[in-house]
């Protein structure tokens, strides 16, 4: 008799509920360090300021003229460079064993979100674009590519088209068998990676970000935390630093803003072995939306699904592995 094996496969995306979405910004006159200054927009308001589309940048540019026009200085806003994502690029698995080269990672000038491993077995924050062999994985373990020396996007590409993945670096042996692998080789890519620069809410990253000239450059090596300067322009500073800051609030009145709350959720979604496509999440959302409205949800509160870290609505599940929320900081 014909058998027919089913899949089950846990998807977790996160849903965000957004009781208000139209919101204003507020500039707190007051010098705070970058945590500080979230934790007050957080506590008082709904987070530090996130900054993308032309008018939210027209909004935030008045309200500096309004206060500060004849002032050459920074103003803190909701970004920062994830220094603390580090994962693989298999399931997203978040680090636990490291052999980081001496000062690594220092993401030197702002822009080393990829890892290699160097002859010597050390590992490299390096610039994703540099090209170096890879290391893929497939069922039984490494396997060096070294046709083309290619990026380490390319490389994630081509060990995902035609193995596993990259291959995941767990132990000190696995270490020292893949450094025997790569002699003669100057850099072989790994899988870990990192997300660059990020907002508190965890908005993606929907337009190219408007730094200003040369920036962001890391210049005294912990400028991780991002400030508007006075031309309306994005630079990267040190979260130490006390600048007055931008807080992204409700653009209706302070004693409505109280009521006004944005909730993120996470939905996990037991489906067959297809993944879960547009489609089916919108038909998701609608139901969700239908179910709390039998609860009594008011009629205006509005869903959306929030794009994760890597472009994706849901990421499949494996091993209770909630990586995003344990890979990153804030
Ligand atoms: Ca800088």
């Amino acid at each position: 008799m014909e058998q027919r094996l089913i899949h089950i496969i846990l998807f977790s995306g996160f849903l965000s509920v957004i009781l208000c979405d139209s919101h204003d910004y507020v500039l707190i006159q007051e010098n705070r360090a970058w945590n500080e200054a979230l934790d007050y927009c957080r506590k008082n308001y709904i987070d530090l300021a996130t900054v993308q589309t032309d008018q939210e940048w027209n909004k935030l540019k008045k309200l500096r003229a309004k206060y500060r026009s004849n002032e050459q200085s920074n103003t803190w806003i909701g970004l920062y460079d994830a220094v603390n994502s580090w994962r693989w690029s298999l399931q997203n698995e978040c680090q636990t064993y490291v052999n980081w080269d001496k000062d690594e990672p220092n993401n030197y000038k702002g822009n080393q979100y990829c890892v290699m491993l160097d002859s010597d077995g050390h590992w490299h924050a390096e610039n994703c674009s540099r090209k170096c062999v890879a290391i893929c994985e497939n069922d039984q373990g490494p396997v060096l590519v070294t046709d083309a020396e290619m990026s380490w996007k390319t490389a994630q590409s081509v060990c995902r088209k035609i193995f596993t993945d990259f291959y995941t670096v767990r132990t000190e042996s696995e270490n020292q068998q893949l450094t025997e692998m790569i002699k003669g080789y100057p850099c072989a890519w790994i899988g870990l990676f990192r997300d660059s620069w990020t907002w508190t809410d965890q908005t993606s990253i929907s337009s190219s970000l408007r730094w200003a000239e040369k920036q962001p450059d890391n210049l005294s090596g912990d400028e991780i935390c991002a400030a508007v300067n006075e031309n309306g322009r994005i630079t990267d500073e040190p979260c130490s630093k006390k600048f007055f800051f931008f807080c992204k609030s409700s653009s209706i009145s302070s004693l409505v803003t109280e009521t006004v709350k944005r909730q993120i959720l996470r939905l996990e979604v037991k489906a067959g072995d297809n993944v879960i496509d547009q489609v089916t999440a919108d038909a998701l959302l609608k139901e969700v939306q239908q179910k709390l409205g039998e609860q009594g949800m008011a009629a205006d509160v509005k869903f959306s699904w929030r794009q994760q870290p890597n472009g994706k609505l849901f990421q499949t599940l494996k091993k209770n592995n909630y990586r995003f929320s344990k890979c990153s900081k804030y």
